[in-house]
């Protein structure tokens, strides 16, 4: 017999609902979205990094036969529309007007027949470049003789994006000067990309004779897109409908508003028909949002005996040719400002410069929970530096400096509030696992043994996380407070639908909110649909980042399953006769207290809210509830992560031979889940160590721009992951749990590095910048540094 298991009614291992239509390739992506009439785009884009447009003749593409439309930067001046705000304030160019500013950048679209047609009429437009000299070293974009980059901005006259700063310099610095101990480290985190299996698309849909435009986009934030058109278009908000249809990964790559959605906007505006643009895998690699691209000076000072004292860092950022970012106002270094980590140390400053180069935009993706990988990387970095530098061992070291259980809720120097934790048990954990003592002590038989066949690392590292932005006061996307949505419907037959306003890419949500409704009013979760990515009809919010549906969306997902639990209290109290207080919640039915079997079920009361009879006094009918959630704080995921190496020394090829993760996310909704997500995360963190790299050639072409360049780790690069669990509900989350969504992507790069430096210590390595190729391996082994 065949039974079909429809999993816990609540929180618990259960599969995933939407896998049903995606493992049946009946998932419905942007590329699978056809209208009658459907024309398509196609977007020309400068084949070099910085140079001056001197003509734009389309003549000839437009007196292609297919044809309908085509668009350049100056026609869209004309309207207004060649510039668009950016996430962080600054502009972007829609479709280049004066000069291209890096390689891939839009020039002008074709909007033909067919998708074929569009891409062979961009051949026909001649345009004709005064080639610049390009800033490509990040190091020397301030330089008084580099070339200027945005001479679009009034009164520029360099290349300088913004500078930043955290914690007390004057503090920090008297600790270092008194310290026993200080280790320096330059720490480059190179440019990556979130490389998404699905690229970026929109099919834009503008009805002339209803004034509306319904624009079906790849975005992570249907809403808050929706009103960036509005303000940045003039079309009045209530006639936007964004729709986000089922997404093939995002990671951050799909936050931010790209020149190809407004083009797709454009082009059925001036055909009058729907309008399709989906990129190829150079344009997304090339031209959208990218991640990392920090240079960081660390700077540790310590005790003799272990005790670690403060952090200092400089970081300088590459932007790219515009600051497309998207981190909340207040924060444009992201949320680096935990680069405090986990340890409880007396002082911390860092300064960020950020500066414009001649590279695509972007910087917060990639699973970074705006930019916290970043931080990690440094932290765990510089801790494993110190311990060697103290001749201890690099677990000891982070157990003698956490911030202890009994220090929660914890202040960090730089003033984020931890929620709670207790970070010694997790570790003891991931050591337990891992055989912590067994594996070094195999290691050091290795090494005695001396026969050179293999290079054994082991890396630790530890993280922690601030996930969930935010609350309102301090957290905002261009203005816009950054609290989430959700609206709760439960049918007269007992069936609810919750629609909410963040938007899955793959994370499960379909599944997960279902579970959070059912865990608090016992339906069953197949018995919820989800509804998302409609702004017609969905509440408002501001999406899918940061790992900030759970903490935020799914806050609010309890709070109207309360909400309408307690209405249910109401109405039940009616149908029994008996005072509400009387009522006894078991999950799926109130009951009269002490007398099981005595009440009504859920359905029962759902029927009664709708039927026929009167309710009680002051009880409207129907059993609905909306919300809308602003954080209290946000929410404090860490992690231990222990990963083994095995280097080939005669070729530097490294392998992952064992990789243990344990999180700590509070309460899981659905251990499967999260389990998929850590997995997810761990080999896009041993990607990034090993072999993941947006390079770009002095004259500012882009070296990553295919997966043939752009390597990606399969699952041949990978171990079978051993994760392990602790649970520290958060205090302030409605069912104590905290985001997870990019946990193991920010905690597991430093793991694999430290790991990979711990087996070259015998060739005297201290360090080494990521990826870490075969022949940067190599190279770090003769004792030389490979430059980027
Ligand atoms: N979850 C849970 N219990 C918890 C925490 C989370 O069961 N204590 C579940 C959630 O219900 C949800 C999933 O785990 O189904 C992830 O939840 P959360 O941590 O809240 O993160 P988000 O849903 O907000 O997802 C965003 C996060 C980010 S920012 C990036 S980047 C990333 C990531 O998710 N992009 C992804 N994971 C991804 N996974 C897939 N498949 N595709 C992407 O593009
Ligand atoms: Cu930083 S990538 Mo996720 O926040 O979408």
């Amino acid at each position: 017999m065949i039974t079909v298991d429809r999993g816990p009614v609540g929180h618990g291992r259960m599969l995933r609902k939407e896998d049903r239509r995606f493992v049946r390739g009946r998932g419905r992506y942007l590329d699978d979205i056809t209208l009658p009439g459907m024309l398509h785009l196609a977007v020309l884009r400068s084949p070099v990094a910085h140079a001056r447009i001197l003509s734009v003749d389309t003549l000839a593409a437009e007196a292609h036969p297919k044809v309908r439309a085509v668009v350049t930067g100056a026609m869209l001046a004309e309207r207004g529309l060649a510039w668009m705000p950016t996430l962080s304030g600054d502009v972007q160019a829609v479709l280049a007007t004066d000069k291209v500013r890096f390689q891939g950048q839009e020039v002008a679209f074709v909007v033909a027949e067919d998708r074929y047609a569009a891409r062979d009429a961009l051949e026909l437009i001649d345009v004709e470049y005064d080639v610049l000299e390009p800033v490509v070293d990040v190091r020397r974009a301030l330089d008084p003789d580099a070339p200027l980059i945005r001479d679009d901005v009034a009164g520029k006259a360099d290349n300088h994006c913004f500078d930043w700063e955290t914690g007390d310099a004057a503090q920090t610095a008297a600790v270092f000067d008194r310290a026993e101990v200080v280790v320096r480290q330059e720490l480059v985190f190179p440019r990556v990309h979130p490389a998404p299996l699905e690229t970026c698309g929109a099919v834009a849909d503008y009805d002339r004779v209803e004034e509306k435009l319904t624009l079906w986009a790849t975005t992570q934030a249907p809403h808050a897109h929706r009103t960036l058109y509005s303000m940045f278009a003039g079309i009045p908000e209530h006639r936007i409908r964004v729709i986000s249809p089922d997404i093939g990964g995002g990671f951050g790559n799909k936050v931010p508003i790209y020149p190809g959605y407004v083009c797709a906007i454009v082009g059925s505006m001036v055909t009058g028909r729907p309008v399709k643009w989906t990129e190829d895998r150079t344009e997304n690699l090339i031209a959208s949002g990218f991640a990392r691209d920090y240079v960081m000076q660390g700077e540790i000072a310590a005790t003799r005996d272990g005790r670690i004292l403060a952090l200092r860092s400089h970081v300088l950022a590459d932007h790219g040719a515009f600051n497309g970012t998207a981190a909340p106002r207040k924060f444009p270094g992201g949320f680096f400002g935990v680069f405090t980590g986990s340890y409880d140390i007396e002082a911390a400053y860092c300064s960020m410069t950020a500066v414009h180069t001649n590279k695509a935009p972007g910087g917060v993706a990639y699973a970074c929970s705006f930019r916290i990988a970043e931080a990690v990387y440094l932290t765990e970095r510089m801790v494993d530096l110190l311990a060697d530098e103290l001749g201890l061992d690099p677990v000891e070291l982070r157990l003698r400096n956490f911030i202890r259980s009994d220090q929660f809720p914890y202040t960090s120097r730089t003033g984020w509030v931890y929620d709670s934790g207790d970070y010694a048990a997790t570790m003891q954990e991931a050591l337990r696992i891992a055989g912590y003592d067994e594996l070094r002590a195999e290691q050091a038989a290795q090494r005695a043994a001396g026969d050179g066949q293999s290079l054994m690392g082991i890396g630790v590292s530890f993280f922690t996380e601030a996930v969930g932005a935010g609350p309102r006061k301090d957290m905002d996307m261009l203005g816009l407070g950054m609290a989430d949505g959700c609206e709760l419907r439960v049918h007269p037959t007992g069936s609810a639908v919750l629609r909410i306003s963040v938007q899955t890419q793959g994370q499960g949500h379909e599944t997960t909110f279902a579970q959070l409704v059912a865990e608090e009013l016992g339906i069953h979760p197949e018995n919820v649909d989800v509804v998302h990515g409609d702004t017609d009809n969905t509440p408002y919010g501001l999406g899918t980042y940061g790992s900030r549906s759970t903490p935020v969306s799914g806050a609010a997902a309890v709070i109207a399953a309360r909400r309408v639990r307690d209405k249910a209290r109401l109405i039940a109290a009616g149908m029994l006769e008996v005072a509400p207080e009387d009522l006894e919640w078991t999950k799926g039915r109130f009951d009269v207290r002490g007398v099981p079997g005595s009440g009504v079920t859920i359905e029962q009361i759902a029927m009664r809210a709708h039927g026929a009879g009167d309710l009680p006094e002051g009880v409207e009918g129907g059993l609905d509830a909306q919300v809308s959630y602003n954080p209290d704080n946000l929410t404090y995921p860490y992690g231990a992560y222990i990963c083994v190496v095995d280097i080939d020394p005669g070729t530097a090829v490294v392998k992952v031979r064992r990789f243990v993760a344990v999180d700590d996310c509070g309460t899981r909704i659905n251990e499967m889940i999260v389990e998929g997500q850590i997995h997810g995360g761990l080999t896009d963190g041993v990607g990034m160590a090993l072999m993941e790299f947006i390079g770009y050639d002095e004259d500012g072409n882009c070296l990553g721009g295919s997966l043939m360049d752009y390597l990606i780790p399969t699952a041949k690069e990978v171990p079978d992951w051993e994760t392990g669990m602790t649970v520290t509900p958060s205090p302030h989350h409605p069912i104590g749990a905290k985001g997870v969504g990019e946990s193991a992507t920010v905690g597991s790069p430093p793991a694999v590095v430290n790991a990979v430096i711990d087996a070259l210590a015998p060739y005297g390595v201290r360090h080494a910048d990521m990826p870490l190729t075969p022949s940067r391996v190599w190279e770090a082994m003769q004792g030389r540094a490979t430059p980027p």
